[in-house]
């Protein structure tokens, strides 16, 4: 059988089979390599940190009959709403002139996609990032033209500088200093890929960015081929971390190609990730990138340059968030 054909039937089972995944020697197997070896059923949600509240709407919708990409809107939702989340939508901490500027994209199995780059007072940038490609002719818009759009759309204006956010920026602004630090408390970014019932891919990122960033900066997330891609003939990828690192490296493009030239996802995340840490001169160890991917087949991986990483996944009605031991270990 031809190996398009395989994955396409593949695909219409609701199963994928895993034929081989060989780790490089810089990461440790877990039960999850192990189980990632074995049969792997549609749908599937996977998703960058410890999202599981959002990676579980997403795959009982997902049950539930919906598309990826509706999938991929409501789990990115939850996290933006929450405003505990100091890293994305409502919540999320400011700028360094201590305005709250969102950034989100989607893609769908089509090829489609769209974006919001710095966009304020918006809540849900995922789903203003949807409105760009299903309802205009271009794939981004950015600050103000972006924020005009969603109420064009019938999106509600909101304050999203909570109280908490702006007191941390406040106790940031009496120093002033912008490290792009490592830990996980920094790094709550919201990617999040699903293979839906026909096998079909989406993926999406929403994100306030770094924290305290220059007026006007831009990540990685918001960036077709950086901070994510989908290609439904191959799989997906995702990133989170220092975004002008990924772009630098096109990072979730890579690990699509590196994936189309025969690399499981997780190869191609750990690939991704040494384009970065391998460069001359290279500042890897005071900062955190982090990729996760899937391939048409349903099989996944996750990598980090660093300790702290974790990979959130839905699949047969579990979600579970997966340890962060795929890093450098000698950083
Ligand atoms: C950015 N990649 O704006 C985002 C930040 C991030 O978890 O991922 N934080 O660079």
């Amino acid at each position: 059988m031809k190996r398009r054909n395989f994955i396409k039937n593949a695909s219409l089972t609701g199963v994928g089979i895993v034929v081989g995944s060989t780790l490089a020697s810089c990461t440790e197997n877990t039960s999850e390599d192990k189980s990632s070896l074995t049969k792997v059923s549609f749908p599937l949600v996977i998703g960058t940190w410890n999202v599981k509240r959002a990676a579980t709407t997403a795959g009982e919708a997902l049950e539930q009959g919906v598309v990826a990409l509706d999938a991929i809107e409501q789990g990115c939702k939850i996290e933006e709403a929450d405003e505990k989340n100091q890293t994305v939508g409502k919540g999320g901490l400011p700028d360094r002139d201590g305005h709250v500027t969102l950034d989100a994209s989607v893609m769908d199995n089509h090829g489609n996609c769209g974006s919001v780059v710095y966009m304020e007072n918006v809540t849900h940038a995922i789903s203003v990032a949807r409105k760009v490609m299903e309802e205009t002719p271009h794939v981004i818009l950015a600050g103000k033209g972006a924020e005009q759009f969603a109420y064009e759309q019938g999106f509600t204006k909101e304050n999203l500088l909570t109280e908490a956010s702006k007191k941390a920026w406040e106790a940031w602004a009496v120093k002033s200093e912008y490290k792009p630090i490592i830990n996980i408390e920094n790094h709550d970014t919201i990617g999040m890929l699903a293979i839906d019932k026909n096998g079909d891919i989406s993926g999406g990122c929403t994100t306030s960015g770094l924290a305290y960033k220059m007026a006007g900066r831009v990540g990685d997330s918001p960036i077709i081929g950086s901070g994510l891609f989908v290609d439904n003939e191959i799989g997906a990828a995702v990133a989170t971390g220092l975004g002008e690192e990924v772009v630098k490296t096109v990072g979730s493009f890579l690990i699509v190609e590196l994936m189309r030239q025969g690399k499981s996802p997780q190869e191609a995340c750990e690939e991704a990730i040494k384009r970065i840490v391998s460069k001359p001169n290279s500042n890897y160890k005071n900062f955190q990138v982090g990729y996760i991917a899937v391939n048409k087949q349903g099989e996944t991986g996750y990598y980090a340059i660093h300790k702290g990483f974790s990979m959130t996944k839905y699949q047969d009605g579990n979600t579970i968030n997966i340890p962060s031991n795929h890093y450098i270990k000698k950083s």
